[in-house]
């Protein structure tokens, strides 16, 4: 395997010489894309001391942050999402606008996952100055993805970048976190087949501002209009969306790229719209606030965790818990009242 396609090689050997916030985020500001890099590897470590330094590379990028339009796109597996983003990523390149790509791939803390593919999948892409593609793991804990996501959007704003997309596999859960840090949401769909055939998740087909249905060529087509039609008919009963706008469904071929600019006038559309409405002030305004409930959590989650007599008691409790001896209730309020220094008996 190519040493330098391996990102977890990569983060390895940046982790240990990460440079100062104050370098980092002047790299960010000048549009280096190297140390942008090193920023989201700042910001997704999990050690408390690069918390802090995150922190302060993510608050002084703020300022400059918030003017990219924000685009989830997400589709099963093999549906052609890094295909279809290596075309409509040229596409958009070549009308002027930067683009960052995050992409969030679920499989990668197992087996290094389909970021091999995609580096080369995307390669053309990758290359061009103007684009920066970024995966990143999904990690453990949801919490996190949606804290460290936000937190590079902001980055990759920062470093100039007035696209930015945020890639997931719609079979999980992270769809939802997603929807919450984007402005406008694009499901991919495969042609024929239902959501029980195409694997995903009937919440997610609600979450979509614009639909596609990729691999509308050769034999596909007449199955691609079919599951367009169907898709038609199930938006019609779904409640009218919150900026005014009627969510689309699209045909694309993200092999021979046709319909690929139809679905960027969508999306154009779809903010054209939004910002009219006052949906784009209104919804990034309640994902700021999510943002701090959602980070409040994860910081309190870590802090609790990490708690010395919480982390002793956790093993005594979980057993009794476990073997129906104590409710998980009566343990949680036993292991917040050690927490908060009011509960001293190590056993009971
Ligand atoms: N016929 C046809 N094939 C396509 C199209 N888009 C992608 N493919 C093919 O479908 C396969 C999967 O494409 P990818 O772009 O890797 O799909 P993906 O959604 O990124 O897949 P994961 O990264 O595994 O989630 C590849 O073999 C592509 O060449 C298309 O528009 N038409
Ligand atoms: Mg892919």
């Amino acid at each position: 395997m190519p040493r330098e396609l391996n990102p977890h090689l990569r983060k390895k050997l940046t982790r240990r010489q990460l440079p100062s916030p104050p370098i980092l985020v002047e790299g960010i500001l000048s549009g280096d894309r190297i140390r942008l890099a090193q920023a989201i590897t700042l910001v997704e470590s999990t050690r408390p001391e690069h918390r802090q330094l995150a922190a302060e590379v993510v608050e002084a990028c703020l300022p400059y942050a918030g003017r990219a339009q924000r685009l989830g796109i997400t589709g099963v597996p093999g549906v052609g999402k890094s295909t279809f983003i290596e075309v409509l990523g040229q596409h958009v390149i070549e009308q002027g606008h930067k683009v960052a790509v995050l992409a969030i791939d679920p499989t990668s803390q197992l087996s290094g996952g389909s970021i091999l593919g995609d580096k080369t999948r995307m390669g053309q892409l990758a290359a061009h100055p103007y684009a920066f593609i970024r995966p990143s793991p999904a990690g453990s804990h949801l919490g996190g993805v949606a804290a460290h996501t936000r937190e590079s959007i902001i980055l990759c704003e920062a470093a100039g970048f007035d696209l930015v997309w945020v890639e997931t596999v719609g079979v999980g859960q992270s769809e939802t976190a997603v929807h919450s840090m984007v402005d406008c949401f694009l499901l991919l769909l495969l042609p024929g087949g239902g959501d029980e055939l195409q694997g995903i998740k009937r919440g997610i087909v609600e979450m979509a501002d614009i639909i596609a249905v990729n691999k509308a060529d050769g034999p596909r087509l007449p199955l691609a209009r079919e599951a367009q039609r169907a898709y038609q008919n199930a938006l019609r009963l779904m409640p009218p969306h919150p900026a005014g706008w009627k969510p689309q469904v699209l045909l694309c071929s993200a092999h021979t790229g046709k319909g690929i600019s139809e679905v960027w006038h969508a999306v154009a559309a779809f903010f054209a719209q939004a910002r009219a409405s006052g949906y784009l002030d209104r919804h990034r305004r309640a994902q700021a606030q999510q943002w701090l409930y959602e980070q409040v959590n994860h910081e309190l989650h870590q802090l609790f965790m990490s708690h010395p007599k919480v982390a002793r008691l956790w093993p005594q409790y979980e057993h009794k818990v476990v073997h129906g001896r104590m409710s998980a209730l009566r343990a949680a309020q036993r292991l917040v009242a050690a927490f908060e220094g009011q509960f001293n008996s190590e056993e009971e």
